[in-house]
């Protein structure tokens, strides 16, 4: 892996933990983070022994606090337009990413922090965290995504709620809305992020990642287009050792071991 500024990246059974580790700003996201995020992720998705990835923030107070609000506050338009671009585009990377992402958020998810949380597939929260889009509030609306991941995760009222009044949420609501998917104490978030991976990685990665591709490009689709897609998704299956190995497996009343291998029987 790179060396960066901004993030720290560690990998461990199949693993990967990416940190964003600008605790004095709460892990604010300027550019720097974007690009670092951006080149990580790139290379997380050519390291094969890195299976699923954590995204995590680093000291007690916050996931990520939003955007940089010191570094956008003096931009003109077109540094704006650059910004937005580079977010979107790292924001759109993780959410594409081959590989499963899961969330780990303590303490402030907001704007930018909840949207980068909202572009992973699993989000696990500590009970002291807090959400919230407080755009609004900045004379902005929110421009990572927000306005439409957070309006199909939660539904349009709940979504509309959250952004006219920039309203931060805590985690039990954040469960209840449906925007979070576990909540545990603190000293038990990151282990129970590694926990779901590890359940994760004992199943057919080719199958989960393929899974993920259905469910994201399907969700954009109308059924009929959607229901397709997974009839050719799960053909693809075939094509793959784990799924003769997992029905083999069965079978024979044995565990499987997936070998992860993608090839033409
Ligand atoms: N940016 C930069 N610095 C931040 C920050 C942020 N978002 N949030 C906190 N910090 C810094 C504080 O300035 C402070 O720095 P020092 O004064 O110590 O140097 C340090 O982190 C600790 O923060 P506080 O002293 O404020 O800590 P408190 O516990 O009192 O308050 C807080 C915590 C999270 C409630 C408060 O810091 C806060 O309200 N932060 C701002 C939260 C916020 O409004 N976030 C949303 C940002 S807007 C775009 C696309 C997307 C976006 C923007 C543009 N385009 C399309 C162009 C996204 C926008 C956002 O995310």
């Amino acid at each position: 892996m790179s060396e960066f500024s901004t993030l720290l990246v560690t990998e461990e059974n199949g693993v990967a933990v990416v940190t964003i580790n600008r605790p004095k700003a709460l892990n604010a996201l300027n550019s720097t983070v974007l690009d670092e995020l951006s080149v990580a992720f790139d290379e997380l998705a050519v390291n094969d022994s890195a299976k699923v990835i954590i995204l995590i923030g680093s000291g007690d107070k916050a996931f990520v606090a939003g955007a940089d609000i010191t570094q956008m506050k003096d931009m003109n338009v077109i540094e704006g337009k650059l910004f937005a671009e580079k977010g979107q585009h790292v924001f759109t990377k993780i959410e594409q990413f081959p590989k499963p992402v899961i969330a780990a958020v303590h303490g402030f998810a907001l704007g930018g922090g909840c949207e980068i949380a909202m572009a992973c597939d699993i989000r696990v929260a500590s009970d002291a965290a807090k959400f919230g889009q407080p755009e609004v509030g900045l004379g902005i609306i929110p421009g990572f995504g927000g306005t439409q991941r957070l309006a199909r995760l939660v539904g349009r009222g709940m979504a509309k709620l959250l952004i006219y009044t920039a309203d931060i949420i805590d985690a039990p609501e954040a469960l209840r809305i449906g925007l979070v998917q576990k909540v545990v104490a603190p000293e038990a978030l990151l282990a129970e992020a590694q926990a779901i991976a590890k359940r994760i990685l004992k199943k057919s990665t080719i199958a989960v990642n393929l899974a993920k591709d259905a469910i994201n490009r399907g969700m954009e689709m109308d059924i009929p287009n959607a229901m397709q897609y997974e009839a050719y998704i799960f053909g693809t299956c075939f094509a793959s050792e784990d799924q003769t190995e997992g029905m083999t497996a069965f079978v024979e009343k044995r565990k499987p071991a997936f070998s992860g291998v993608f090839a033409k029987k």
